[in-house]
């Protein structure tokens, strides 16, 4: 739990109690999550269900603990409406009446079978009548719990970017760094380039740009990509640089989804100064039309998210 922690007192001074009450409920449900992470190869946690869900994506043990953990959480809390999770094929009512809850519960499943890192992703946004989840001004708080070496809450409610870590003794959130700041550009990208067949050419050159050997221009970046958007994005937030995952000629909409992914994901690095994109607008800006949409994502810092946009809209050409 996090009451009485860090993380209590950061909200409380700045949020309504039913957002402190329900991102309570959030980080508890984490804790217990993590608790799994870390058990899951001596309990059979690893591995398959054999099902998929709504996506057609195999469901991995793991996902379907970790959903069951947020069901379970998020109803106790009496918060919440609506619960909208990749696990879920359509929003669960839980009869709450002030947000609805968009999770991941396990980003980078299939690492959960190489012990990669993984997290948890979350979005709090207002409550809505039908369950739709309105423009992204709704979206009060989001943020994600990447279980890695240490496990870290990466959280924002509209005033900042801040890391608690969990510390495994007191199983407490602790503050470890309060407003964080993306460097303005980094040296490194993520992105899975086995798909570069599919890229059209306008991907193709913003990364041809990126690789170039320019060291005026501080190229080549470093390319750093671990399967899990999340891990990938916790080294852009402290060190800078850009995830990217482009719609190509396999994947038209790319493949994250916006509820659940993206959108917290671009409140959180814009709330730390950097920016998110489709590549052709502000993932922000996007105004959501089913619950499981996807969206092509281009996040980090600020300088190479715009240099993205400028290939992706055709104001840059092929270096
Ligand atoms: P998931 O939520 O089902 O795990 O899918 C999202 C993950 C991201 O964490 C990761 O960056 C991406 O999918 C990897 O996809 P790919 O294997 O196509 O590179
Ligand atoms: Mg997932």
């Amino acid at each position: 739990m996090v009451s009485g922690t860090a993380l209590a007192a950061a909200l409380c001074d700045e949020v309504e109690p039913d957002l402190v009450g329900l991102l309570d409920a959030v980080a508890a449900a984490t804790e217990r999550i993590e608790a799994l992470v870390r058990r899951a190869p001596l309990t059979h946690l690893v591995g398959l269900t054999g099902g998929t869900n709504v996506q057609g994506e195999d469901v991995h043990k793991l996902d379907a603990a970790a959903n069951q953990v947020f069901v379970d959480a998020v109803r106790a809390s009496g918060r919440v409406g609506h619960l909208v999770s990749e696990e879920l094929d359509e929003p669960l009512r839980l009869g709450g009446d002030s947000f609805d809850l968009y999770v991941d519960p396990v980003d980078g499943s299939s690492n959960t079978d190489v012990n990669g890192s993984i997290a948890s992703i979350f979005s709090v946004r207002r409550a809505t009548r039908d369950g739709l989840p309105g423009p992204a001004d709704r979206q009060r708080a989001g943020g994600y719990v990447i279980y890695g070496p240490a496990t870290a809450m990466m959280i924002t409610w509209g005033a900042g970017l801040h890391e608690f870590v969990l510390d495994p003794e007191s199983r407490r959130f602790v503050l470890t760094r309060a407003g964080l700041r993306l460097p303005a550009r980094g040296r490194t990208y993520a992105v899975n380039s086995g798909r570069q067949a599919y890229w059209p050419p306008d991907v193709r050159a913003f990364f041809d740009d990126l690789n170039a050997d320019d060291p005026a221009r501080d190229r080549p970046y470093s390319l750093r990509y671990s399967g899990s958007l999340t891990a990938d994005l916790h080294r852009i937030l402290l060190e800078g640089g850009i995830y990217c995952y482009p719609a190509d000629d396999r994947a038209k909409d790319g493949k994250l989804r916006l509820l659940y992914e993206a959108c917290p994901l671009a409140l959180l690095a814009e709330q730390g100064g950097g920016a998110a994109s489709s590549g052709r607008e502000r993932i922000l800006d996007i105004l959501p039309r089913s619950i499981h949409q996807r969206v092509p994502l281009f996040i980090g810092s600020a300088t190479e998210v715009a240099l993205a946009e400028d290939y992706i809209q055709h104001r840059r050409a092929a270096p």
